[in-house]
Order: C-alpha cells, then structure tokens, then sequence
C-alpha cells in the first residue's frame, strides 16, 4: 500500500531565514520577547502579574527530596484552576493548573533560537531552568509541578481539566527543539521518562484516559520521531483512538454517565476518526486535528486522514475568520456554529492562529495542494503577528476584527477584546506560543518528496534539501518578487514547485511551468534561477452574505495581508465610513499603507427618523495591515467597511 505521507518538511537545520520582512521580526523576538518571558517567568516584571513558573519548579524539588528523604510532605488542594495567594496556602502550587507549559514554551523557542543563533547567555539561563524542571522530577518520572506539590495521591485523577499530559506534551516539544538547537540530552531525557511512564499508565490494560487538552498526541509523535521509541506512536494513537469511546473516561473519572455531548468542549464528544466537525474550545481542537493528521501520516490511516479533511473543510469554508483568527466565541474560548464569525466579539485566539499553522502544515504533507499553506499565510502574517505589539513588548491574546474602547471597558460581553496589547497575563498561554512559532519558522517553508521540493512560504532563505539547494531571494510582500537560485542537483527528475498564493490573479515565470493545485511546478535539468513575479495590489474582498455581520461590506487586502482602519488615521465613529469601490486603491510603497476613496456620513442627532439618503462628504480612507493595529495608542479599529451603494 502506497504511503499517505507525500512529503516531509525541512527541519530548522536545513533552512535559514534570510529575508527582508521576517529577519526584523525573528530578531525581535530574540531580543525583546525570549529575554522578557524569562524575567516574566521568573518575577522580575515590575508591575506584570507574578508568573510563578520558575517558583513551582523550585518548590515541586524540595518537596521531591524530603519525599526521597523519606519524610512526611504537606497536602494541599487540587480544586480549581487557578491558585493564589488568596484561594491557596503560601507554600502551596501557584498559578494557573498548566502553568509549567509557559516555561516548556520558553525552552522551545529558546531551542529553536539557538539553533538560528547560538547566544551563551540565554544558554546559560536555559540551562538552569532546564536543571530547576529536571530537579522537580519524581524517580519514577512523573513532572507536574501542581501535583508533586500539593498532592501525589490525586496524579492522572482529573484528565479533563487538570492538563497534566498538556504539560508533558509542552515538556516533550521543549526537549526535542533544544535536543536539535543544542544536541544536549538532559530535557530529552527528562521528556522520555514522563514519556515512559505516560505509555505505562495509559494503555488497553492501564488506564484507557487522555488528554483533557490535546497535544500529548503530536509531542509523543515528535517524540517517537527523534527517538525511535515505538511506544510513544503507540500511546499518540491509543490517546486518539480512545478518545470519544463510550463509556466516556471523563464519566469515569467522574462517576458521570453522560452522552458524551458535554465533551464538546475537549472534542471527546465522539471517536476522533469520526468527526467531521471543528468544535469545542479552539486551540484544544488545532492541536488535535495536527496530532490526527500526523498519526494519520505515521501509521498510514485513511479513515484518520478523512476526518482531518473534513475539519479542515469546516474550518476554512464555514468558521475562519478573514485574519486567519479561529474560535468565535469566548464562551468556552471555542469554535460556534457555522457562518457566526462576528467582529466585534470574536475571540481568535493568537493560540488558536498558531495551532493552526501546525495543522496547516501536517495537512499539507498528506495531500500536495496549496490550500494549507495558503491559510498557514493567512494567519501567520495577520492574526499571529497582531499578537504582538511591534516593538515586542506586549501581546493580544485575542484578536477582533472590531473594536470599541469604550464598549471593552463597559459591556462585559466583551472584556475578552482589550483595546491595546498587555503586557503579561496571568493566563499567558499565547506570547510565548507566538515566540515557539516566529523561532522555528524556517521549519514551514519547505516540504519535500522524492521528487519535488515544495515552496510553500515565500520567505526568504537558504536551504539544503535531500535533492538539491536553494536560496530563495524574497521581496514578496512588497513586490510579489522572488528569486529561486537551485544548485547542487542530486537527481535528474527534479521538480521545483512553487506556491501561487490564492489571492494571485496573474504570475509571471521566467521559465516554462505546469500548475496543479496551486502549484507552480518547474522541471529542472541543471543549476539555474527561477524568477517569479506574483502580481500582488489592493484587492476588496467580500466576505458570504451568510455571515450576518458583514452584509454589504468588505475587507480590504494586499498580498498575504488584511489591512484595517483605525481612529488614528480616519477619526472616530468609523462605522460611518464607506469606500468607495469604484475609485483607485493606491498602495504607499514607503509606509504599507493604502488609501482609497471613500465617505464619511454625518451623525444622525435623532435616533430615529423618516428615512432619506444619509448626508455625507468626500473623504480619504487610510487602511493599515491589520498585524500593525493597536500600535498608536488605544483606538477604534474595523477590518469591515461598507461599501458606499
Ligand atoms: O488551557 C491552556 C491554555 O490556556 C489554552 O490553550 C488557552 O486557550 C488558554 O485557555
Ligand atoms: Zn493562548
């Protein structure tokens, strides 16, 4: 049987970036993110929320060596979410229960950061946290700071809500990316032996849970792939096979007996291989939907693969927002119903975005189509990116399309939409998710087969692939130029296949191509240079008259990216703006922005009237990139405008 993996991705030791937008932006996450995240981590942040991360590891050791010391520990309760100085006993867990994650997320980009860049100072950092987590270790491997220090009795007793294999999941990511920035060991180790124990509790003759909060699955798929060990395949797919079995294991661990419909939220509602559907919370389901789509390519599963593309189908025709956000709701931080993608009260998590990437990406190596790198684009270079302010000193974890100050502060419907970035959260799951991801970016531009070297992100870099290597030379978000110079050829039947973006009308090659799914396939016989010119303007996109709120209006774009408007350029009250479609689009080479023509309406005094035409003037619209909003001051923004009749 013919394999359903078509292709692998080159790993971050074959590709690196060089390019004239994404160098600025991986630079400042090196220089201003990591270093900041390592002082949140540790407390240091004047005025930012007390993390904890690093004091639980520290705590969870001393508990462990009186343990080992044979002496008697305290118990404390695990029975919420979140632990304080006021809901919890000073010697007690602090934080949210996954807090550990926000230090594996730091070692991960620091991992991959280190393998951009070698720096021995934040090497040196990363290894004294890698010492503190390691010493927080039980023997028998267990690495959970909640549990080890508040109670060891209830360890594996609440999968659904208490994230103990989340944070496994985060450990066993960190220990792979700093293995490969580093070649050292000790946190591979460490993952390997919660690993090992995680595959002795969790099988048909253990316990028969999983993860409450996926991504164990893909980690223990990473894990297997860096180590050899079957036995992390086996318990990814025993944790995906499991997983919406009746009867349900969070009605065992609950003493429950349900129908399974209020596992939505952790999408264990039904077997994974029979959903056809993204539900429940939003990240929980990206990270599962890759963990599918990679099982799916390791053990050869076509039933899994169905599954994924029809979630994928889902998302991408009924549930993404134009910005590449996912997750409309903020009850529940979850994907709604189909065609409800509301502006104002969306959610998007910078998470959810990032997630999707990696689901993105697992997709497009089981089926060569350009459709997954073409939504990849749309939410690294719109949702992730607004997630972070543009000097990196502060962050959204949600991401709207419209925004009211006034309406964040006074309608509780929306206190989720912060009208500027923050920054720290308590909860601050999405920063250095977004660092993890800018850090490895190399790791999603290329796939590869046999035969054919796949260009899946127009980023700028040098490459060595298994057939030849490359330096893509990038101008593509200002001209839509690039330069693909192809040398060292090891085999006669290569196929160079670049992605034509979706939004592109016409390309211009300057060798002859065929194109199949979005693709731009050239044969090459000898070293020589590509040349593609991707014709990239000012595009006005209407968005299905399904979607309620976005009835007679439309977005504007350029490229990869959304652009939008805010108060600073064209006053408040910006619903009263239309554009005018028929007049120009004028992109502004030195700034980015665009300005069009449009109107403004003068404010209706009364708040209801016989209807006549809406007064109005002549006025210039000036949109921004939707990724740089929010970097002026606090302000209204709107993505949606309408359209003047
Ligand atoms: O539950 C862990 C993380 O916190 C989730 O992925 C985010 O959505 C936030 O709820
Ligand atoms: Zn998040």
């Amino acid at each position: 049987m013919d394999s359903i993996k078509l292709s692998h991705h080159l790993k971050s030791n074959k590709v690196k970036i060089d390019d004239g937008f994404w160098n600025k932006i991986i630079s400042l996450v090196q220089r201003e993110v990591i270093p900041y995240q390592y002082k949140a981590l540790c407390d240091k942040v004047e005025g930012a929320e007390k993390s904890h991360s690093i004091e639980n590891f520290i705590k969870a050791a001393k508990i462990k060596s009186v343990i080992e010391a044979g002496g008697q520990v305290p118990v404390y309760p695990v029975d919420k979410w979140f632990y304080d100085e006021q809901n919890s006993d000073s010697n007690a867990f602090k934080g949210w229960v996954f807090q550990d994650s926000d230090v594996y997320k730091w070692l991960e980009a620091v991992g991959y950061s280190l393998s951009i860049k070698q720096n021995d100072n934040l090497k040196k950092k990363a290894d004294e946290i890698i010492e503190a987590v390691c010493s927080a270790q039980l023997e028998n491997g267990y690495l959970d700071t909640l549990y080890i220090i508040n109670d060891r009795s209830k360890i594996f007793t609440n999968l659904k809500d208490f994230h103990e294999l989340y944070c496994f999941g985060h450990l066993a990511e960190a220990a792979v990316a700093y293995y490969n920035g580093t070649g050292e060991k000790r946190l591979l180790e460490a993952a390997c032996k919660f690993a090992d124990l995680i595959c002795e509790t969790f099988n048909e003759s253990n316990l028969k849970g999983y993860p409450g909060h996926e991504i164990a699955e893909l980690a223990l798929i990473k894990l297997y792939r860096e180590t050899g060990k079957k036995q992390y395949l086996d318990t990814a797919e025993f944790f995906i096979t499991q997983r919406g079995k009746a009867p349900y294991y969070y009605d065992i661990e609950t003493g429950r007996s349900t129908d399974g419909r209020d596992y939505i939220y952790n999408q264990a509602h039904k077997e994974p291989r029979l959903q056809d559907e993204a539900v429940g919370h939003a990240v929980r389901g990206v990270y599962l939907y890759t963990g599918m789509a990679e099982l799916a390519g390791e053990i050869n599963n076509d039933e899994l693969l169905s599954a994924c593309k029809k979630i994928w189908n889902n998302i991408v025709t009924k549930k993404l927002y134009i910005t590449g956000g996912i997750g409309s709701t903020a009850d529940g931080e979850a994907f709604s119903f189909d065609y409800d993608l509301p502006n104002d009260l969306a959610y998007c998590e910078t998470c959810a975005s990032v997630g999707l990437i990696f689901f993105a990406r697992s997709m497009n190596e089981l089926d060569s189509n350009s459709v997954y790198a073409d939504i990849a684009e749309k939410a690294l270079y719109n949702c992730v990116l607004a997630g972070m302010a543009e000097d990196g000193k502060s962050f959204f974890y949600v991401n709207p399309l419209e925004v009211l100050p006034e309406a964040s502060r006074r309608d509780s419907r929306k206190k989720h939409v912060k009208p500027v970035r923050q920054k720290w959260f308590s909860c601050a799951c999405c920063p250095p998710n977004l660092a993890r991801l800018i850090c490895s970016l190399s790791e999603y531009i290329y796939t590869e087969n046999d035969n054919t070297v796949f260009i899946n992100q127009l980023i700028g870099n040098y490459a060595e692939a298994d057939k030849c290597s490359l330096h893509l030379k990038s101008d593509y978000t200002k001209s839509g130029h690039i330069d693909i110079e192809i040398t060292n050829i090891k085999t006669d039947k290569l196929k160079i296949a670049v992605r034509m973006p979706n939004y592109c009308e016409n390309a211009k090659a300057n060798m002859c191509y065929s194109y199949a799914d979005g693709y731009m396939y050239f044969d090459i016989t000898e070293e020589c240079i590509i040349t593609v010119d991707f014709e990239i303007k000012p595009q006005i996109i209407k968005c299905s008259n399904r979607v309620r709120e976005n009835c007679g209006k439309v977005a504007v774009t350029r490229g990869p990216f959304v652009y939008a408007l805010e108060e600073v350029d064209n006053g408040s009250n910006l619903q009263m703006l239309t554009l005018d479609a028929e007049k120009p689009l004028i992109y502004n080479e030195a700034n980015g922005t665009i300005t069009a023509s449009g109107y403004r309406e003068a404010p209706d005094e009364e708040l209801y009237k016989a209807y006549s035409p809406a007064s109005k003037e002549k006025t210039d619209l000036t949109f921004i990139p939707y990724c740089k909003w929010g970097n002026r001051g606090e302000n209204e923004m709107e993505v949606y405008i309408r359209l003047e009749k």
